[in-house]
């Protein structure tokens, strides 16, 4: 019997337990999933870091850490943690990912706060066409990629950057800080979809932020540290950047006193642009828990060098 701890919010037990049940049984896997399970005994903990779980030194046995979240930053600085650490990826959390990015990419690119602000008159302003809408995509991993590819189906032009260097089908792609400086250059609506990592805090800075074509649009459903605040807010005072939909903070709740949120060129979400999709989640979780028990290298694993 294969001992599996679920370490997340109590309140998120009911909603995943019967899926990774269902899951686990399916990928023919004899499994005692519990949230009490003695540690040394476990071997793999399901894990979200804002558990009460934070000391892994006691999971003596545990073969690997299965993050239900996607991003890591806040696990990979935790010690004691020294088994393989998976991160999410899960159909259902980058379905959400791509919807989000495109609802917020089509309000700035058909320009839909001018319609509703504009809607008591005849003002008729057409807008361009997807194809000439040079949009850039930061991070081209499993939400990156997927975002780009989707953008790219409508007609955008994409560019995305990532670390190491990349071929996607209907994507310009760039790394490095060449590629950097190039794919900014181009990005009328900029995503960013980069972990948070020490490499890429202030991604976005006064420097950076500069190279954007001037009333460019930024949409940030990665990391509050990826953006310099002070350098963002200057930039949209000066009108050098338009607009920006921010989803993910430094500090969350975003503090009542931030100038975000009264900021007319802002748009403030509580962290929502994707979730993890208990369903979709656990059948990830289960295929990994398999390939480990049949000795196939894990998925997904964090490499702790980097930081995602
Ligand atoms: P991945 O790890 O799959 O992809 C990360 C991408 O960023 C990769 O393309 C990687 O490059 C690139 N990258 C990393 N470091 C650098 C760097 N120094 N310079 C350039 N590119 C870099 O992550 P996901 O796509 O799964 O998720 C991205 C982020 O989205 C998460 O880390 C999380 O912060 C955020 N997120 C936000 C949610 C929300 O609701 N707001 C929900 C879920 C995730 P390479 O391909 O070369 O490795
Ligand atoms: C995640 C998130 O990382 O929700 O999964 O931001």
């Amino acid at each position: 019997m294969i001992k599996v701890q679920f370490a997340a919010r109590p309140e998120r037990w009911g909603t995943y337990q019967a899926p990774l049940d269902a899951a686990l049984a399916e990928a023919g896997l004899q499994v005692d999933l519990r949230q009490d399970h003695p540690a040394a005994e476990v071997d793999y903990v399901i894990y979200a870091p804002n558990s009460d779980l934070q000391d892994f030194t006691p999971y003596t046995g545990c073969k690997a850490v299965l993050s239900l979240w996607a991003g890591v930053e806040k696990i990979t600085g935790n010690t004691t943690l020294t088994q393989p650490l998976c991160r999410m990826v899960d159909p259902g959390l980058t379905a959400g990912m791509v919807e989000w990015v495109t609802g917020h990419v089509l309000r700035y690119h058909l320009d839909i706060d001018r319609s509703l602000a504009t809607q008591d008159r005849w003002e008729p302003v057409v807008p361009p066409l997807a194809q000439e809408r040079p949009v850039t995509v930061l991070g081209l991993g499993a939400l990156g990629a997927a975002c780009a590819t989707a953008l790219a189906q409508l007609g955008f032009p994409v560019t995305g950057w990532s670390r190491s260097a990349k071929t996607l089908a209907t994507i310009t792609c760039a790394h490095g800080s060449d590629g950097l400086q190039h794919a900014l250059q181009q990005a009328q609506i900029l995503v960013l979809l980069l972990p948070d990592t020490p490499a890429t805090e202030n991604t976005l800075n006064a420097e950076t932020l500069a190279l954007m074509p001037r009333g460019a649009r930024i949409i940030n459903p990665g990391r509050g540290p990826l953006i310099d605040d002070t350098a963002l807010l200057s930039a949209l005072n000066t009108q050098q950047i338009a607009h920006a939909t921010l989803d993910v903070f430094r500090q969350e709740p975003l503090p009542q006193e931030h100038p975000y949120w009264a900021h007319p060129q802002v748009t403030v979400t509580p962290h929502i642009a994707a979730e993890t999709r208990p369903l979709t989640a656990a059948q990830m979780i289960a295929k990994n828990i398999q390939r480990s028990e049949t000795g196939l290298p894990l998925l997904n694993q964090v490499n702790r060098d980097l930081g995602y």
